[in-house]
């Protein structure tokens, strides 16, 4: 189950306890942090500079990868 916010945060359910409902954890993490270190700045820019004009990560969802989602991670910096 996953939920992405209006700021790219993206919510996944990793657990879920019927018994405990209380057990419920939740990860957030940006969706901009390509490379996946915690944090979003030049190295998740550079992955995207890389990729421009094929179709992932296509952080917007428009289909390509372009300057829009340059923006998206510029918008993500930490
Ligand atoms: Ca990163
Ligand atoms: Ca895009």
């Amino acid at each position: 189950m996953k939920y992405i916010d209006s700021q790219d945060t993206l919510y996944e359910l990793e657990s879920y306890n019927l018994i405990e409902p209380s057990t419920v954890t939740v990860k957030a993490e940006k969706t901009a942090d390509l490379n996946g270190d915690g944090v979003v700045n030049i190295l998740d820019l550079v992955i995207l500079s890389n990729a421009f004009g094929k179709d992932s990560p296509d952080l917007n969802a428009d289909g390509v990868v372009n300057i829009l989602d340059l923006v998206v991670i510029s918008n993500a910096f930490d």
